[in-house]
């Protein structure tokens, strides 16, 4: 299995790159965010939950989003591996992966850090929200989605790193620069 997280702050492109890595590599992709707002839309126990969290900018309980990982990693334990959008945000979070792949016997291969500075997240997500409607991607709600970022998610760089699987990419220029950054290192480990 190639198991490959991508990983970066709000708006860092994570979702645009792991859709190509998917059509490239054929990988399963789990985009937490995706399936939280799914949940949403259907007006299920969960969505309401995580709605409240989500709208603020905060992120949704690791329990919760920990359980909802396990059950699907074990409905797909046939895949040829996984593209984790989004998941992990917290370090507990990273630990539980570890123990979940573990139980297959596999672990996270590779993580690629989308590196863009703070203006141009920003001006991102507002565009985005101009289109998408997402009632997370206004300014007072994507400054608390950074502050979280900074604060919950980033220390997942040192774990990863002290692992030897962390790479740093910039994630700024066109989808298809960034993309070739990306496969560039996803190629050097499966060649
Ligand atoms: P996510 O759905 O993961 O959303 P995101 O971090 O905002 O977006 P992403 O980085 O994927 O950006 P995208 O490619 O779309 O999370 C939303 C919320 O869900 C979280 O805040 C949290 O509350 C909750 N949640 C999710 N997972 C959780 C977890 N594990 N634990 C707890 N809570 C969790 O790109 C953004 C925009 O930039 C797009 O419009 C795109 O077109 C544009 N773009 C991309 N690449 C570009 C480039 N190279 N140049 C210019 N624009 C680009």
């Amino acid at each position: 299995m190639l198991n490959i997280v991508i990983f970066g702050a709000p708006g860092s492109g994570k979702g645009t790159q792991s859709e190509k890595l998917v059509q490239r590599y054929g990988l399963h992709h789990v985009s937490t965010g995706e399936i939280l707002r799914e949940e949403i839309a259907s007006g299920t126990d969960l969505g309401n939950l995580a709605d409240a969290y989500m709208s603020k900018g905060e992120l949704v309980p690791d329990c919760i989003v920990i359980e909802m990982l396990d059950g699907l990693i074990r409905k797909n334990s046939h895949v040829k591996g996984f593209i984790f959008d989004g998941f992990p945000r917290t370090v507990p979070q990273g630990e539980a992966l570890s123990r979940m792949l573990s139980k297959h016997g596999e672990d996270v291969n590779l993580v690629i850090s989308l590196e863009v500075a703070d203006e141009e997240l920003i001006d991102r997500l507002l565009k985005r929200g101009q289109i998408s409607g997402r009632s997370d991607d206004n300014r007072e709600t994507i400054e608390a989605r950074l502050q979280v970022y900074y604060r919950q998610t980033s220390p997942l760089k040192d774990f990863y790193r002290e692992r030897g699987v962390l790479r740093e990419i910039m994630g700024v220029g066109t989808i298809d620069e960034i993309f070739i950054a990306i496969e560039k290192e996803i190629d050097r480990l499966i060649t």
